[in-house]
């Protein structure tokens, strides 16, 4: 990958030694069943960040200043196992490094290995998993590390809640909480949604935020489009008070399969990864920023482990 730093900031604010954000790229589309590129995806990712105002309007903030290390990619891609258990490890050794650790996909498998490091990390997790599709199959085609799986695991370890679902095989009924599952064609109908699936998480929460989520409408460039997804204000909405009223201590985001003739997509992926750091530090600047970031830092506080242990 070319780009220096995450969205070409200074060098001062892009060393791990400082930085509060690390950004993991996983460019790995191994598992993809229909249109191919997720893995080009981080490229255009950071690509279209370069070219991103770094100063945000809403949060009259500029968030790079508390500083994004821009990690080397993750490139095992010998399996769909070994790709999965090379995440977990690069997240975990990134969260015992008490950093806000964030990764670019890539297809969703990866997030086997990133919700799998946030669960041996933090007490309790929820997983806030926004996806056109359910991902629930305890195993597809041959391996339980395919796309299609990508919320399995959490289903069973974690309390996983599911937003903006509108696509599922009827054998994921069997796994689906159906009271922790908000159907797209119910939250089209009923904004109820956002209030109601905050109320059902637990304080520390990790969000995989799968790309096709979104209406085609405004992001085409993924590999599974489907009609009827959210529409930008909607999303902010859902995010910023999930920000506000939880600790949330991590996200991944996935399924950008970029188009070389269009770029808005990366654009939005762009936006939406930048629009999710400033909720997470400008809520921490506005609180009691010192005593977060001191002492008791609110990463340390809910952390099970740390960079001295052995694991
Ligand atoms: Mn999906």
């Amino acid at each position: 990958m070319n780009t220096k730093t995450y969205a070409g900031i200074p060098e001062k604010y892009a060393k791990l030694e400082q930085a509060k954000i690390v950004l993991i790229p996983v460019p790995y589309d191994g598992t993809s069943t229909w249109q191919k590129g997720a893995d080009k995806g981080p490229k255009a990712f950071l690509e279209a960040s370069e070219n991103m105002e770094l100063y945000d309007i809403e949060t009259d903030f500029e968030v790079y200043k508390e500083g994004v290390y821009l990690a080397e990619a993750i490139t095992e891609s010998n399996s769909p196992e070994s790709m999965v258990e090379a995440v977990h490890q690069v997240v975990k050794s990134y969260i015992k490094k008490n950093k806000f650790v964030t990764i670019f996909g890539g297809e969703h498998s990866i997030s086997i290995g990133t919700i799998r490091a946030f669960n041996e990390a933090f007490n309790s997790l929820t997983v806030l998993h926004i996806d056109a599709h359910a991902d629930l199959r305890k195993s597809y085609e041959g391996s339980s590390c395919n796309h299609a799986c990508a919320v399995y695991e959490a289903s069973q370890e974690t309390n996983l809640i599911q937003v903006g679902i509108r696509s599922m095989d009827a054998i994921e009924k069997s796994v689906m909480d159906f009271d922790k599952t908000y159907f797209a064609h119910e939250m089209a109908t009923d904004d109820s949604w956002m209030e109601s699936a905050i109320d059902q998480m637990t304080e520390n929460v990790f969000i995989t935020f799968d790309l096709d989520v979104l209406d085609p409408s405004i992001l085409p460039s993924t590999g599974t489009p489907e009609p009827g997804g959210l529409l930008w204000y909607e999303t902010l909405d859902f995010l910023k008070q999930v920000f506000e009223e939880k600790n949330v201590v991590g996200f991944d985001i996935v399924e950008l399969c970029p188009n070389e003739n269009d770029k808005s997509s990366d654009f939005l992926a762009a936006k939406l990864y930048y629009k999710m750091l400033s909720y997470k530090f400008q809520i921490d600047e506005n609180d009691d920023y010192q005593d977060i970031y001191d002492d008791s830092n609110r990463l340390n506080k809910s952390i099970k482990f740390h960079e001295e242990d052995e694991y």
